[in-house]
């Protein structure tokens, strides 16, 4: 069934003007294979007017918005998306194959997001500085300038909404482009930004390949500012790029994210959380918890409650809201496939499996549990993006922050104890960007900065925090005798 949209999918939006690209990209419907809708296959070209849109919007109408006047913006922004959730919600979980209760919580995360920067754009000081005799010194907190957005498939609205909502609160003017699986409710974002009253060239998106569009804004000579969220090979490549024009960047890269659990922990309230965060989003979440620690003496009895977890699970068309719906594309399910190829004879604790009257060309895969598994295994090791998670015993507080700390990752993490100094411990002593104590939050939290250490990337965003990261400071010495 073709979508129906308030605006043409096929445009691309550069100064307030929907237009069309020289071709287009077909969008899949990952729950069914089925063509939905085309996008625009944006270009280099397209990239060099989106840019140029973006640096006349700052000198214009844009530019000479007050910190109070974003703020309104941003907020009215907000509410049309809660307005839209419903349409929201539909166009993710059949761009995306993510299941509607998933969707929706998305839709919600970007109107809460939009509040959220609307709030804070003008709560943002400076501060003095005591200096010399004779002098007066403060800082300035002031947009970079035209700020690039490259956002995945995963979570297109929570990336949108973080990323953008804190550049456009600080008063960039942004070209966003979103990946060429997920691009839909970019643009209907962008069509609400309008309705808001956003100036033409505040918000520029430009959907189209990572290797063509992508890359071409990432090489920008006129951008200032990169956010990327992606893969690790990706992103290198593209702060290798925006490095040339010695442009900053925001990396976020995903991870192996463990949550460890000691004996004492309380089991029944770790439960939904060792499972959802892993299987959440088919697993297709940057913040995804892969990996279980459980402390030998009640690793068995947590591995049964996970098995039991796992069995109650469906797996289904994203429009049926089942708990796991398809992977994003053929690509991704070739990928998550091949790691459970790489299981081999590892034991497996619990599964779903797809039922057999599922659309053919869907991009079902099964929900798989493994353990015990060794902790230098690739399939504890390495970023699977698809509903695996396995199972690592340990016996000593020692022994446990090592293998969390073993690998090339470090975004999120979460200890589960009663125990109020080995709370304290290991939250200092495990290496993440977020630790969570008795909780876990895979994609979740507005206000929380996120961002990783290691290979998961570098910089913040989310939480007040993302509006020093969009913003350059500028100190002001001013002698006056
Ligand atoms: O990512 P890419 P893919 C991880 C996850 C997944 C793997 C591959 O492990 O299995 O990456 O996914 C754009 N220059 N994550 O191939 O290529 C692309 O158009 C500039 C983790 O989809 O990184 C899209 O908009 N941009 C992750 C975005 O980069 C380029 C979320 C992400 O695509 C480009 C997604 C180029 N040369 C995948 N090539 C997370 N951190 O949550 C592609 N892009």
């Amino acid at each position: 069934m073709p979508l129906a949209l308030p605006i043409d999918p096929a445009q691309i939006l550069i100064d307030g003007v929907w237009r069309a690209a020289s071709d287009t990209l077909p969008v899949e419907d990952p729950s069914t294979g089925q063509e939905i809708a085309r996008i625009a296959r944006g270009g280099a070209e397209d990239i060099d007017e989106a840019v140029a849109a973006a640096q006349s919007a700052l000198g214009g109408a844009w530019g000479r918005c007050t910190a109070a006047e974003r703020g309104r913006l941003l907020a009215r922004l907000g509410q049309l998306v809660e307005a839209h959730e419903d349409l929201l919600t539909e166009v993710e979980a059949r761009d995306v194959g993510k299941p509607l209760s998933q969707a929706r919580a998305d839709a919600r995360a970007l109107a809460r997001y939009c509040e959220f920067y609307g709030g804070a754009a003008d709560k943002v000081h400076g501060t003095t500085i005591p200096y010399l005799d004779g002098y007066t010194v403060y800082t300035l907190r002031e947009p970079h300038g035209v700020t690039g957005h490259i956002v995945p498939w995963n979570y297109p609205m929570q990336i949108i909404g973080r990323s953008v909502g804190a550049a456009l609160a600080m008063g960039n003017a942004c070209v966003l482009k979103p990946a060429e699986d997920a691009s839909l409710t970019a643009l209907l974002f962008a069509y609400l930004a309008q309705e808001a009253g956003f100036p033409a060239g505040a918000l520029n998106v430009v959907p189209g390949l990572g290797r063509e569009a992508g890359a071409a804004l990432s090489a920008h000579p006129g951008i200032q500012h990169l956010s990327f969220t992606g893969s690790v090979a990706t992103g290198s490549a593209v702060q290798i790029a925006a490095g040339a024009n010695v442009v900053p960047v925001t990396l976020e890269l995903g991870g192996k994210s463990p949550q460890v659990v000691f004996a004492d922990a309380d089991l029944d309230a770790a439960l939904p959380f060792l499972v959802n965060a892993g299987l959440q989003n088919a697993g297709q979440t940057c913040s995804a918890s892969s990996r279980i620690l459980v402390q030998r003496a009640v690793f068995d009895e947590v591995a049964a409650r996970m098995a039991e977890a796992y069995g109650a699970k469906r797996i289904g068309p994203a429009m049926q809201d089942p708990g796991i719906g398809p992977l994003i594309n053929a690509t991704q399910k070739a990928r998550v496939e091949g790691y459970l190829d790489r299981a081999g004879d590892l034991p497996v604790i619990g599964q779903a499996v797809p039922g057999d009257d599922l659309p053919a060309g869907g991009h079902y895969v099964p929900a798989m549990l493994f353990g015990p598994v060794s902790p230098d295994h690739p399939l504890a090791q390495e970023e699977i993006f698809g509903p695996v998670q396995v199972m690592i015993p340990f016996d000593t507080e020692d022994e446990a922050i090592s293998i969390a700390n073993g690998t090339d990752y470090g975004l999120v993490a979460s200890i589960w104890t009663r125990d109020g100094a080995r709370q304290m411990r290991l939250a200092r002593a495990l290496r993440a960007g977020q630790v969570f104590v008795n909780n876990y939050g895979a994609g979740g939290g507005v206000e929380l900065p996120f961002g990783g250490t290691g290979k998961s990337g570098h910089g913040r965003e989310k939480g007040f925090e993302a509006l020093y990261g969009f913003s350059t400071l500028k100190t002001v010495a001013a002698h006056h005798g």
